[in-house]
């Protein structure tokens, strides 16, 4: 079962992955377990192949667009319904930077825990953070990064947002992150994955 998932995640085939999902959520199988079995782990094998360059971006694209879709199925039961918002997290992944799977992750478990999100998506400069955290009164901004070349504008929204007055507590979390670096540049925590992002964001509101 897991492997068809993967391997449909893998050859970016967008209509399979939607009928193995719903398959799987019809059988009663709870959505965390399908997506930490299945569509994770098949995120992680297409990670391995294109650091090895046994696979390139259009690949890459094609099955990202496969996990969007697993994702939007999967969403609907991870979110719990009617639950008063426990607080605003304005979410983005910083400029420069498309990838937005993870965030998207973190959208959803915050979501599911009760917060409101707003998503600014990807590539987003520091001063649509700015607006939106004004805007919203955020209760925590949540920045996401992927690539070594873009965490270093985190710091960069983090100035942004103390500068405009905003004493608003920031989180980070991405791949190339570490405890260490959110230190550093100032913000008030690093998650290393999802769940993690709700427990932090739980422990510091
Ligand atoms: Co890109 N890419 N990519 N890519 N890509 C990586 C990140 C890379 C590690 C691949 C590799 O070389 N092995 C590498 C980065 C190297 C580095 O800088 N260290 C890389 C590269 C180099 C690039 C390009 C530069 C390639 C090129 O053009 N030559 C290019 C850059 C484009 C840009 O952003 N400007 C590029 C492009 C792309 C695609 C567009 C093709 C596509 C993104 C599609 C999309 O997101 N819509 C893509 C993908 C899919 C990947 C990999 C394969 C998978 C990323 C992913 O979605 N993981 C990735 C390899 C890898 O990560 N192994 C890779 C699944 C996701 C669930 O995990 O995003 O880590 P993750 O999120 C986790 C945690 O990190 C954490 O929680 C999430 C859920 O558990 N988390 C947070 C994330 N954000 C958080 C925020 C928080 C808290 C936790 O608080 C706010």
């Amino acid at each position: 079962m897991w492997d068809r998932v993967q391997e449909a995640l893998l050859a970016g085939k967008r209509e399979e992955i939607e009928s193995l999902v719903e398959d799987a959520l019809q059988s009663g199988i709870p959505a965390a377990e399908i997506l930490h079995r299945g569509l994770i782990p098949g995120m992680e094998r297409l990670g391995a192949l294109f650091k090895r360059n046994e696979i390139f971006i259009p690949e890459v694209l094609v099955a990202s667009r496969a996990m969007h879709a697993g994702l939007a199925r999967l969403e609907p039961r991870l979110v719990k319904e009617g639950v008063a918002p426990r607080g605003v997290v304005v979410l983005g992944t910083v400029r420069g930077d498309l990838h937005d799977i993870g965030k998207n992750l973190v959208g959803m478990m915050l979501r599911g825990a009760g917060y409101r999100v707003v998503d600014l998506g990807a590539d987003v400069p520091p001063e649509r953070f700015v607006e939106a955290a004004r805007e919203e009164r955020a209760d925590i901004v949540g920045l996401s990064a992927l690539l070594t070349t873009t965490m270093v504008h985190m710091p960069g929204v983090i100035d942004a947002l103390r500068a405009a007055g905003l004493g608003v507590p920031v989180v980070v979390g991405g791949a190339p992150l570490s405890p260490e670096y959110a230190q550093r540049i100032g913000a008030q925590g690093y998650a290393p994955d999802a769940a993690s992002a709700v427990t932090l964001v739980n422990g510091l509101l």
